[in-house]
């Protein structure tokens, strides 16, 4: 294992609670029935197709134009932003900050495949942003998660194969993504959708160096 490719919303910082809440407030203006079951689809999905997801659940999509659409999107990314504005390093996940200097002092590249157009504002408010060796920038790709692209792009930034990889997750679709793209899956809380993933933990503070490299090793010996 020569790297370790972390999603950010809900591994690094729980911000996967505040882009649920910033798509209920808009979801509720709308009228579309907004639950955290329905959110599950949205994690790791980009703005726009997740609030295409969002019209569809309220059987809205055709209703509005594409600058309404432009709107809204505006919209959720204020409420959104207003939220990560009191972010700060105390925000980090349990344990991240202790794996995060495990996998330096072992030497580990490390990098980012969010789909977060907003990931190097947090980065920065948590103090975080020169941890990273790679942050692979989401406007440059042209398909997002579940797709393995952005995974592969961490991977090629950072000069490593992909089989040399772990890739850490929350999502379903970014599970999927981590697994297309050849490297091996962990996944992060709700076990139901991540049941796809090669080694999953409850919470953070389960990760270490050791398990993800006792788990990369295994699956190689495979
Ligand atoms: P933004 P991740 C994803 O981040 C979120 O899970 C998803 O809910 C969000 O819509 C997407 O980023 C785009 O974020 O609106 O800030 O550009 O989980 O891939 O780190
Ligand atoms: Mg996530």
């Amino acid at each position: 294992m020569k790297a370790v490719i972390f999603d950010l919303d809900g591994v690094i910082t729980d911000t996967a609670e505040l882009h649920f809440l910033a798509w209920k407030r808009i979801a509720e203006q709308l009228h579309i029935p907004f639950d955290r079951d329905f959110n599950e689809r949205l994690k790791g999905i980009s703005r726009e197709e997740s609030l295409e997801r969002i019209l569809d659940h309220g059987g809205l999509s055709a209703t509005y134009s594409k600058s309404a659409k432009r709107d809204l999107l505006v919209m959720k990314n204020q409420y959104y932003q207003k939220l990560i504005d009191n972010i700060t390093p105390r925000d980090l996940l349990p344990g991240i900050g202790r794996l995060l200097c495990e996998l330096e002092k072992e030497r580990i590249k490390i990098a980012l495949a969010s789909a977060s157009r907003n990931a190097p504002s947090i980065l920065k408010r948590l103090d975080l942003i020169n941890v990273f060796d790679v942050i692979v920038d989401p406007a440059s790709l042209k398909k997002g998660k579940p797709d393995p692209e952005i995974f592969l792009a961490a991977a090629g930034h950072l000069g490593v194969s992909p089989v040399d990889c772990a890739g850490i997750e929350d999502a379903e679709a970014g599970i999927a993504s981590i697994k297309s793209a050849g490297m091996f899956a962990v996944g992060v809380g709700n076990e139901r959708a991540m049941h796809e993933a090669d080694l999953s933990v409850r919470q953070t503070s389960d990760l270490s160096f050791d398990l993800l490299y006792e788990g990369w090793k295994r699956r190689m010996e495979r």
